[in-house]
Formats: structure tokens, sequence, C-alpha cells
């Protein structure tokens, strides 16, 4: 072969590659408030589990066109799935699948010459391949965050067919990584939407008070399109209030206006009706606004102190071991996180859907929203910066003018000695706060030493986070070694507010076998005894902002495998899978309302 046509090859087969593996946008913001046509509902499927859908490029959707053809697949006669949804509990054939599944949705649509098309999906768990028509559109790595492509130009008028390769195989270099104590339920589990928008429309706003002010707010707003450049109007009618500005030729703008606002709180969770205007397109949000920040050893939610009542939750619909989605499915965790007597979710360890982070606005519990860095990933990894960034980004876009957000947590139970663990934590929080200073930024650390009743409470990383928050399970991991009211604090951040992020121990509801005092019965007294010790040692423990008991429900996860009191679930629930109370629910619940 000629040496140029082997380098056109090359640049060919390069263009190819990158063609094919074109990354997904980040999505546009407040899908709600926009023109969208839902693609929810009942999509046919094909099972790939040994991977073969790739080389018979199922995509293409082929038929036989003559006597002699067949093809060795179809989606027609598959079985179908509901969407928003996971897969494995929809299927027996898929209750502990991890490979691929091929969705494939048909939906009419007639072009419109002056408008654009987004295709928006809000969470596909792990990744997804999307084609549209037999093209593919690109990828999306990455569980619990929205993403997005524009469809504009390549849809058709009348029938079009989406199909999205969807894989929940854990990675090594993943976030998370291969090693987690939840199920590992794949599929698109949110919402599918087709967005039109006009030709310019916003794309993207920041509107909260800034940090430390309890009437100004600062922020921006994001055009795109091609007529950047615009006039803008915010509108808070109930205040009487038109802040007017410009966008420049990138389309941004920044906005800074004061307004005596009722403060957003757990007591008056107030938000106000908040209208997004530019020449060529108009948005309508709900947004509160509130101030939270750390002074010296405490948290001040509207400049007044504050402690965090909290509890951890997996997003699963404990009744029905599926993967939490619906507005129905959010009100029954979070009324059981209120009538704990929680001022706090911390909604582990990845970002859950927006239903649920906007119902606990609404209800006045502030949300501690989670990236999936969780224990064992892989910092040195080459593409594992990327992968921390990008979703950090999503949620970030997301969800920041949600008031009720207090908090960004960037990682959970990492260990300092997993290489290049410290720099890409670090980096991660300024990136972090230069994307949003107005949250509290936190890491959660379990590398304490606890001997002779003492903890020791050095992690480097905890210089980077606000809180000094602590996963400890004296008590179940580790037996008590001295009375937990003389237990002894030895921690290098004296000055830092202190959160107990998570404790607990498990317990099957009803087991009441064996001597109260021994674990290995399981018994809700000997659950119940932890939370009497822990609440205890609360008491004592320097600078302490708040705790977070592990957890609400009890929940599935295939690494808890004793047959008889586990058979796949962590029972560590305050509550069981069907809603019934442990005894250590009423301690904590009797501590918060002490509180
Ligand atoms: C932890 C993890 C949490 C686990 C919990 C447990 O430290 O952060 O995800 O599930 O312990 O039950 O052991």
């Amino acid at each position: 072969m000629k040496t140029e046509v082997k380098e056109w090859m090359l640049v060919f087969l390069i263009f190819i590659f990158f063609a094919g593996s074109a990354n997904a946008q980040t999505a546009m913001i407040n899908v709600q408030a926009r023109k969208t046509t839902s693609l929810n509902g009942k999509w046919t499927v094909i099972i790939d589990p040994i991977g073969v859908g790739e080389g018979k490029q199922v995509w293409q959707e082929k038929k036989p066109q003559k006597k002699t053809d067949f093809v060795e697949y179809s989606f027609e006669g598959g079985p179908e799935l509901q969407v928003p949804g996971d897969f494995n509990s929809q299927l027996c054939e898929l209750t502990y699948f991890e490979g691929t599944v091929w969705y494939k949705k048909q939906f009419n649509y007639s072009v419109k010459a002056d408008k654009r098309l987004f295709l928006h999906f809000g969470a596909v768990y792990y990744l997804a391949d999307v084609y549209l028509n037999g093209e593919k559109l690109g990828s999306h790595e990455g569980g619990f965050t929205p993403f997005q492509f524009e469809i504009t130009g390549k849809v058709k008028d009348g029938s079009n067919t989406i199909v999205v390769k969807v894989d929940n195989k854990r990675l090594g270099n993943g976030l998370p990584g291969t090693g987690y104590d939840w199920f590992n339920y794949g599929g698109i589990t949110r919402d599918v939407d087709l967005i039109e928008t006009n030709e310019t429309f916003v794309e993207d706003y920041f509107i909260q008070l800034k940090k430390g002010s309890l009437n100004t707010v600062s922020g921006w707003v994001k055009l795109n399109g091609n007529k950047l450049k615009q006039d803008i109007v915010v509108k808070i009618p109930e205040q009487n209030l038109e802040y007017r500005t410009k966008t420049d030729k990138e389309g941004w703008a920044k906005l800074e206006f004061n307004s005596a606002f009722k403060l957003w709180s757990p007591e008056n969770p107030k938000l106000y009706k908040v209208m997004v205007e530019s020449e060529t397109d108009t948005l309508a949000d709900d947004i509160g606004f509130r101030s939270v920040e750390v002074l010296g050893n405490k948290v001040l939610l509207n400049n007044k102190e504050i402690f965090l009542k909290a509890v951890n939750i997996h997003e699963e619909n404990p009744s029905k071991a599926a993967r939490a989605y619906t507005a129905e499915d959010a009100g029954k965790l979070l009324n059981a996180a209120k009538e704990l007597g929680c001022n706090l979710v911390r909604l582990v360890h990845y970002p859950h859907s927006e239903n649920m982070v906007k119902q606990a606005e609404r209800m006045g519990i502030m949300v501690w929203d989670e990236l999936p860095v969780y224990q064992h990933i892989q910092f040195s990894d080459s593409l594992v910066p990327q992968k921390l960034e990008t979703m950090l980004n999503e949620m970030i876009r997301r969800d920041k003018n949600h008031c009720g957000v207090a908090i960004w947590c960037l990682s959970n139970e990492t260990y300092p000695g997993t290489p290049n663990r410290n720099e890409a934590l670090i980096e991660l929080t300024q990136k972090c706060r230069a994307l949003d200073s107005t949250r509290l930024i936190v890491h959660v650390i379990n590398t304490h030493g606890y001997n002779n009743n003492t903890f020791k409470v050095w992690d480097p990383l905890y210089n980077y986070s606000e809180l000094i928050a602590i996963n400890e399970y004296v008590g179940w991991y580790k037996p008590w070694q001295g009375k937990p009211s003389e237990t002894k604090w030895n921690v290098a951040f004296p000055d830092k507010p202190v959160f107990i992020s998570e404790f607990g121990g498990e317990a099957l509801f009803g087991s009441t076998g064996g001597p109260i005092d021994e674990a290995a019965y399981w018994t809700e007294a000997y659950q119940e005894k932890i939370y009497k010790d822990q609440t205890e040692m609360f008491g004592i423990v320097p600078n302490l902002c708040g705790v977070c008991p592990w957890l609400l429900f009890d929940y599935r996860s295939l690494s808890r495998m004793n047959q008889v009191y586990q058979n796949g679930y962590n029972r560590k629930g305050l509550i069981s899978e069907n809603g019934e109370k442990k005894k250590a629910w009423y301690i904590m619940n009797e501590y918060y309302k002490r509180k």
C-alpha cells in the first residue's frame, strides 16, 4: 500500500474512533420547566450477557431483505422494561445481572425549522451508548447524573428510533469501583425526555445567596445558541424584583442584586417563584435563599448555629427492593426521615434523583449530595481524573440552584495510602469550590484509630473538608474499650466541627434470641444498646455539630451473606424493609427530640 493511502486510512480510522466515542453533553438544567415530550414507558430490550450485540450491530435494526436473508437479532418479540426503572428488579432473569442490555424506543416527531431538539437522560447506570436511527450519538459514563445529546438535524420527520446500550458491569476504574456495599442496579433508571428549545435558549443559571450574605444574590445566566448577546431579566414577583442585565458575546451574564428575602430554613422552607427571561426564552423555577457556613467549630444556617440531625439514605425503595425513583419513592424515604426528627438527609453514596432533592427542600430537610467516590477508587488510573471532574460538574450543574442542598460531599472512606488519592481529592476540592463556593465541602473518612477508648483523628484530607466527618462503628465492628461517656478524642483538627457521618450496627427486625450483649444473634436489643452507648458518647465528642446514623431502612447488598439474618440485606436500618421500626429507632428519635 502506498504511504499516502496508509496515512489517509489512519486518519479515517482515528476519525471513526472519535466519531464513535463522542461524549454526551452536560445536560441543561431545570428540565421540568421546559417543553418536553416524555419517552418514559415501555422500552423493548435485548439482554446481551455475553456482549455479542456490538458485533451484530443491533442498533442498525436490520431486517431481512430477500428470501435467503436472516438477521440474528430483533427487538420485536423481546421483553419490555419500564423506563425509568432499574432492570434487575423487573425481570427474574435480570435479578443479579451485570452486563449489557440493549433498549429500544420508537417515537414520532414533526421537525420544525426554528426549533432545536435534545435527547435528555436523567440517568443511565452505568455506561450508555446512544444511537438515533442507526447513527451513534455518543456515550456517557456515570450512573447518577443527567446528560443529553442535541439531535437537531438528525431527528427525522415522522418515525424515529433510539437504541441505548446500557452496561452495568462494575469497572475497576469506575466511580464507584468494583467494591461497594449496595445493590448494583443497572438500567435507564431516570426519566428520558425530548426537549424542544428555541434556537437560542437559557441553558443554565446560578441563583443563590452570596457566601456569607443574607440578602445579596450573586450568580450568572448562560445562553446557548446563535444569538448570544441578549437582554436578560430575572424576576421575583413576590419581592417586586426585576433585575436587568445583558449577556456578553459568549452568552454569559453576571447577576448581583439585593432583596429582603424570607430565608429558607427547616422551620420555614420558603421558596420563591423566579423567572429567568431572555429575549428568546423564559424559564420558571422555585428557588429559596439561605446561607450555610462553618464559622470556627460551628455550623451556621442563616447565621444561627444548627445541630445537624441527619440520617443516611440509599436510593432504594425498601418495600419494592428496587432503585427509588418516583415522587412516591422520595416521599416514603423523606417522610420516614422527618418522622425520625431529621433536618438533614445524607443521600449516600452518589447523587440521588432530582425528585428527592426537590422534595426534601420543599419539606424543610437539608440535603447532603455525594459523589460516587467510595472506598477503593483507582486514583492513579489515567482515566479517573476526568471521570471525577465530569461527575462533579454534572452533580453541581443539576443541583446548584436547590438551596436545600447544604453540603457537597466529594468522597467517602478513601485511604491515604492509595496512590494519588490526596492529590486527586485536593484537586477535586478546588474544582468544587471554583464551581460553587456557597456550600460546605466535605470528605468522609474512616481512617481514625480507636485504642484505649481514644479516637485518634489524623487524616490530612481533613484539611480540605469543612467538617471532620467520621464513620465509626464502635459497638459493632469494634467493641467498646471503656465507658462511652469516658471516650477520649484526640483530633488533629481541634478547630473544626465534628460530624459523626456513620455509626450503628445490624439487627433483624423481630430477632430476640440469645443473650442481649452478643452481636451474633442480630437482635434489636443489641442494636438498641449500640444506639444508647453512641448517644451517650455524643455528649462528650468535642465540637460535635451533628450525627447521622447508618441508616434509615434495611437495604439490599449482595456483600451481606449471612443467610439467616441478612439474606442479601444490610440490616443496619432503623426500620426494616417492610417498614417496621426497630428498637434503636426510638433511641434515635428521643435523642433528636432532645437536640
Ligand atoms: C461504611 C460505608 C457504608 C457501609 C457501612 C456498613 O462505612 O460507608 O457504605 O455500608 O459502612 O454497613 O458497614
